[in-house]
């Protein structure tokens, strides 16, 4: 079937059977050929405003997805994308960067072709940098063989990867009879089966064992292995910012996203003070951990990754993460009585007291929106979040199913949220984008509204205009974190599509939240007019912390 396939067509393919329906990007020259063989495929090219929208709405797409894929054309759109793939990296998301280049013939005697920046070569070197694989397709004979390795390091390390294609060999065939490989890495079965035996006799040993899920149980669909495990353990659950909703938050065994100083006083006292925290694709980031406010002890962890095992001060190596949490679930355990409430009650989310409240007069405040997104939000949404205060925020919000939170919780580029709104919504058509996106950040990239009119998308929008770069007015203002004002509710008279709400206070933030539900043609942007100092509570936990850690050390 894949014999006389050209090299575009075989890349297309093996997308398509990784499951690829949507490539986000912006042709230029040296890529025009390739884009003509997607519009003749079964893939469809989803084209933005810049460059950045494409990879960021790709990087979406691929945390939800399991493969994303962005198209552009050589250097003036390869680089523009060198940001957006680094988060990708940074954060595990599986994004195959398709760039097209000067034809081979057309490299010889380095002439000064347009686009060139010092070498042939140099966006493959930056590429290098960024991605877990990359190839330039510059022979018919292995390039076959070359997609395969390539996409088969981003689906095995969960990170990007970049196919760089000369221009004059894309419509050229490539190797006949070649057959797909399809690697499997099997663990080691006896270092595996030492491993479970150690990890499961600490686990029942434990008084108060924890379960941590982040962000690769998410990226390898283990998800439900988790919720089993959780299930037939009783140990409870909880989640970081970057792996934040890798279970559903609405079941009993969870307890809510961990994030040291940050986060919830109840969650962190429970995990800091566990004997047996287990860590499940856990990332030790900063931010994921409140800055560093975490203390988690190497000494009483069990720590799996797809890169690593450790139990204790044990290290495993050839073990598979997913052959480990399979295995584990296949073990026999003591079942522990389940703590009384669940987070959604002991929380007071669901329930009707402050989330239904009626809304209070004056203007309103990030904690109070968080609160009655909180009553707004339901299972067919996903939340994305961009860097700043409606990240920090959404780290309180509840999110009743798997999957549906995306933030850059880590690698925190600004200007996220609203392109990859655009890619979650192509991932899942059925989920509707709640997009929490500060001024700043929207000043960045929310232009890519524009791309969700032009594909009927219908995201709701939320802009925290507290008139300025607000992160940082806490840590040391200046004039430097002004932005321009924008009148924000004003851009469905620009795109010439959409509804929007100015939103001062509660009674008209929840008039604008029940318009906008009905509201599904288009998007729907909510401007909510904050006070510049105002901050979300886990903003505030985390200076609070941070304070008294301060002050404890200046007494010392
Ligand atoms: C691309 C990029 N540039 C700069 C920064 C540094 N930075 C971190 S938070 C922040 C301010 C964000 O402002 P805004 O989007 O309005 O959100 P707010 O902090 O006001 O909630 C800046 C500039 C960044 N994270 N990413
Ligand atoms: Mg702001």
């Amino acid at each position: 079937m894949r014999n006389g396939l050209s090299i575009g067509e075989y890349l297309i393919q093996r997308l398509h059977d990784h499951g690829v329906r949507h490539v986000f990007g912006i042709p230029g020259d040296y890529v025009l050929g390739f884009y003509d063989q997607l519009v003749k495929s079964k893939l469809k090219i989803v084209t933005t405003c810049d460059e950045q929208g494409a990879g960021f709405a790709a990087d979406a797409y691929a945390r939800m997805r399991g493969l994303g894929a962005v198209c552009v054309t050589y250097c003036v759109g390869g680089l523009k994308v060198a940001n957006t793939t680094a988060e990708a990296f940074a954060e595990k998301s599986p994004v195959v960067v398709i760039s097209g280049a000067p034809g081979i013939k057309e490299r010889e005697k380095n002439p000064l072709l347009h686009h060139k920046v010092r070498e042939f070569d140099t966006q493959k070197k930056v590429f290098e940098q960024l991605t877990v694989a990359s190839t330039v397709l510059t022979d018919t004979q292995t390039a076959f063989q070359e997609i395969d390795r390539v996409l088969h390091a981003a689906l095995r390390y969960k990170r990007p990867v970049y196919i760089e294609l000369p221009r004059d060999l894309v419509a050229v065939p490539g190797i006949r009879y070649h057959q797909p490989d399809e690697h499997h890495e099997a663990s080691d079965p006896r270092i595996l089966k030492a491993a479970l035996l150690e990890a499961v006799e600490m686990i029942n040993t434990a008084q108060q064992p924890v379960l941590l899920a982040d962000v690769e149980v998410h990226r390898f669909g283990l998800q439900d292995i988790v919720v089993q495990l959780a299930r037939k353990t009783n140990i409870p659950v909880v989640s970081t910012l970057l792996g934040k909703s890798v279970v559903g938050e609405q079941h009993p065994f969870y307890l809510g996203v961990y994030e040291g100083a940050m986060g919830r006083e109840d969650v962190r006292q429970y995990v800091e003070t566990s004997d047996c925290v287990i860590m499940l694709g856990a990332f030790l980031t900063d931010i994921n951990l409140g800055i560093f406010t975490a203390r988690l002890d190497p000494a009483r962890s069990i720590y799996s990754t797809s890169e690593k095992l450790s139990i204790r001060y044990h290290n495993y190596e050839n073990v598979r993460f997913k052959d480990f949490m399979r295995g584990l679930l296949k073990m026999k355990f003591r079942k522990r009585r389940l703590s009384e409430k669940s987070y959604a009650e002991r929380l007071d989310l669901n329930g009707s007291e402050s989330a239904l409240r009626r809304p209070r007069a004056g203007r309103i405040t990030v904690q109070r929106l968080f609160q009655r997104l909180n009553a707004f939000l339901t299972s067919d949404m996903v939340v994305v979040a961009d860097v700043g205060d409606a990240l920090f925020g959404a780290a309180d919000l509840f999110i009743r199913h798997r999957t549906e939170f995306l933030g850059p919780a880590y690698y925190a580029s600004m200007g996220f949220a609203v392109p990859a709104g655009i890619g979650a919504q192509m991932a899942n058509p059925r989920l509707r984008p709640l997009v929490l996106v500060g001024d700043g950040a929207f000043q960045m990239t929310g232009i890519e509204l524009s791309t969700a009119v032009r594909y009927k998308q219908n995201p709701i929008v939320i802009v925290l205009n507290n008139c300025g770069y607000g992160t940082e007015r806490h840590m040391q203002d200046g004039p430097y974190n002004d932005v321009t004002p924008w009148a924000y509710y004003r851009l469905p008279e620009l795109l010439g599509a959409g509804r929007a709400w100015l939103i001062h206070t509660e009674k008209e933030l929840d008039d604008a939240l029940a318009a906008a539900r009905q509201h599904t043609e288009s998007f729907s942007l909510l401007e909510a007019r904050l006070d510049q100092h105002d901050r979300s509570p886990a903003l505030q936990r985390l200076a609070k912390r941070l304070g008294e850690n301060l002050q404890g050390g200046r007494a010392g």
